[in-house]
């Protein structure tokens, strides 16, 4: 109801429109639609009231409430259920509660500020609140065995990609998880799984995107290896319409994978990745060496010429060297 409410206030524009009107469109009673404008008000909704007019818009909040976002969405499956609070733990924690409480495919939990984000092996994922898009999305895929859920996080890159440089935002993808600009982290990516030996039970990307993060407002040991959409861009950018967009891509790219696998997936990331062709330092489970990255396999795991054959990393850290420095990234 508040979001239909919200909907008519926008289709009004500058002039109001008065209560009476609003129950009777959306056939609810007049005190029904004022405690609505109450709720709204409280969490944030600048809306204006004016006797015998009714009621105006003035600002909504930069928020990504359902209310937002839902009405931005061109998606059939993928952010249909949205699952959204101010402050949370950590959205991939929720989304494993909610998977496990049988919550559908596509299901996207969402908020503005985690106590515990983390990325891989309990790193911590810093965001400011209000200031990025912190998410995870649910999937439940058919057809798909657990080996192949690393990929997801291929394909969450590209998703992240594409919507970025639809924007005219020069973005690439280093192996395996991350979004950088200017050699600098702008998306982490951290794809968690439930399965058996066979069969997938549910998959779970979680993306932190920095987007309207002022540089000084990165922690101190962030500011040489982390940046911001707006940064980048020189002006913030609408969080939510961003957020459509990328759950629109990814929604194109699962359905891809579903009818043809994922070999396209792989090609555009090849296409998008920094790391093909770089000299990089790998620092796997065990050891760390060099080498230069040619390629990712069919399974999506990287490809290092050590100048002692061929080397395949499936999981650890990459940094790239760039040629002549001693400094990395
Ligand atoms: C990642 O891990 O990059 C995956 C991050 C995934 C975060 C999302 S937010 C929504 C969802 N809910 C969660 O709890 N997690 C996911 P990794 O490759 O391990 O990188 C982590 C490292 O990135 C940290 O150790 C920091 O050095 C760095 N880092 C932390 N916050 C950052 C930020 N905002 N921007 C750039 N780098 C950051």
């Amino acid at each position: 109801m508040r979001q239909e409410i919200l909907r008519l206030l926008r289709q009004a524009g500058d002039h109001y429109i008065s209560g009476e009107e609003i129950a009777e469109g959306l056939g609810v009673s007049r005190t029904a639609v004022w405690k609505h404008i109450k709720e709204l008000r409280r969490l944030g909704y600048d809306i204006v009231s004016q006797a015998h007019s009714g009621y105006r818009l003035e600002k909504a909040p930069d928020l990504l409430r359902p209310e937002e976002v839902a009405p931005l969405l061109k998606t059939e499956t993928i952010g249909r259920h949205l699952l959204y609070q101010e402050e949370t733990c950590s959205t991939n924690e929720d989304a494993k509660a909610a998977a496990a409480q049988g919550a559908p495919d596509g299901t996207v939990v969402l908020t503005e500020f985690q106590g515990t984000g983390h990325g891989r092996l309990s790193r911590g994922w810093f965001c400011p609140k209000g200031k990025g898009i912190l998410f995870s999305v649910l999937l439940r895929p058919q057809r798909i065995l657990p080996q192949d859920a690393p990929k997801y996080t291929l394909l969450a890159a590209v998703a992240v990609v594409r919507a970025c440089r639809a924007r005219g935002l020069e973005v690439g993808i280093k192996w395996p998880n991350d979004v950088l600009a200017d050699g600098k982290k702008l998306v982490g990516i951290l794809t968690e799984m439930s399965a058996e030996m066979e069969r997938i039970h549910y998959i779970i990307i979680g993306i932190g995107i920095n987007v309207n993060i002022e540089a000084a407002a990165f922690a101190p040991e962030l500011r040489e290896t982390a940046t911001s959409l707006a940064l980048l861009a020189g002006k913030p950018l609408d969080r939510r319409a961003l957020l459509a967009d990328i759950l629109c891509e990814m929604e194109r790219l699962t359905a891809g994978v579903q009818a043809q696998g994922f070999a396209p997936v792989l090609d555009e990331w090849r296409r998008l990745s920094l790391t093909l062709g770089q000299e990089v330092r790998v620092l796997g489970v065990n050891e760390t060496f060099t080498g230069r990255a040619v390629d990712i396999d069919a399974d999506g795991a990287l490809l290092v010429d050590t100048g002692e054959g061929r080397r395949r990393v499936l999981a650890g850290d990459v940094s790239i060297r760039p040629a002549g420095a001693r400094q990395e990234r």
